[in-house]
């Protein structure tokens, strides 16, 4: 049976008590949110006649995302991340900030704490024979040109089967996770392993939701960067290795046109030799560029919740 009661007196009325609109404490800004969200939610469930078994049942799916710290991974599948990237990229447009390499989502697979080097460093722990070597490359520079040497370029990614250190045990610590700091003509280069895609777990919550709108958890072979330097806006990005399937199909809505990088195979070894590499490998470039700011807010990443790193408020 369908009623409609949500624009009854007593569920309005019920509406503000339940928001704590009538009570002298707590925050004005937490009370008006959780008031439109709560709003908005009952209005659904009437609309909707959302049974008590569908509202149960969805009371148990957030458990299990909550246990197995899903949030942040079904956040981006279900638009957030990139939703916040629109608004920052509109913010930075109507500031007069625009311009630069694009940023993209961070993701929550972020470790902090990674070792760092001074103008090149080797990502990877050496464990994983099978894959390619990468060489991976670039100067950062900022939006007028100018190479920016001592800029701190954080680097992290998947290795050949799609999982990250720290999140997967079989990896050594901190394995593919570096902060490379750029020399005087702003470069940094790596050498490491081509990563594969991600794919959300089978079987788990997130993979649930994807599943119950008929779509996949998969994400293209992608490389993650911050980027800083004083005087310059920090910068979230990610870059894309070209040819994946998944480029145009990413769950977490990350690929930009501009962030698309073909690696280049090179079988010399006068090439490899110059970069301290043994045979084949390929050449992955992307050059940075940063716009400038001196509004110290902008130049650093926002906070978030992040592995290994201090909630320091
Ligand atoms: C990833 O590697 C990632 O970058 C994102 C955004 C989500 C899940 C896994
Ligand atoms: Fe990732």
């Amino acid at each position: 049976m369908t009623v409609k009661i949500f624009d009854t007196p007593e569920v309005q009325d019920f509406l503000n008590t339940v928001a704590g609109f009538d009570q002298a404490g707590g925050s004005e800004r937490a009370k008006r949110i959780v008031h439109r969200l709560l709003a908005d939610l009952y209005r659904l469930i009437d609309d909707f006649d959302v049974t008590p078994e569908e509202f149960w049942a969805t009371i148990g799916l957030m458990n299990e995302l909550g246990k197995g710290s899903q949030f942040g991974l079904l956040a981006p599948g279900l638009g957030f991340d990139h939703y916040l990237d629109m608004r920052m990229d509109a913010e930075d447009e109507a500031r007069g900030l625009a311009g630069g390499t694009p940023r993209t989502i961070e993701g929550p697979l972020y470790v902090a704490g990674a070792p760092e080097a001074e103008g090149v460093a080797r990502m990877d722990d050496g464990s994983d024979t099978d894959s390619e070597v990468m060489w991976l490359t670039g100067q950062v520079r900022d939006t007028d040109g100018r190479p920016v040497a001592g800029a701190r370029v954080e680097i992290w990614h998947a290795n050949a089967k799609g999982g990250y250190s720290h999140f997967d045990p079989s990896q050594s610590e901190y394995n593919l996770r570096r902060t490379i700091i750029t020399d005087a003509e702003g470069r940094y280069r790596a050498r490491s392993i081509i990563p594969s895609g991600y794919g959300v777990p089978e079987g788990s919550p997130t993979d649930r939701v994807l599943k119950a709108l008929g779509r996949h958890g998969q994400r293209p072979a992608h490389i993650h960067y911050f980027i800083s330097a004083p005087g310059h806006k920090h910068l979230t990005t990610q870059i894309n290795l070209a040819g994946d399937p998944y480029t145009w199909d990413d769950f977490a809505f990350a690929t930009r046109e501009e962030l698309l990088v073909e690696g280049r195979l090179i079988d010399d070894a006068a090439e490899a030799e110059a970069r301290g590499l043994e045979g084949p490998f390929t050449e992955v470039v992307f050059d940075i560029e940063l716009s400038r700011t001196e509004a110290p807010e902008l130049q650093s990443r926002h906070k978030r919740p992040r592995a290994l790193e201090q909630a320091a408020d």
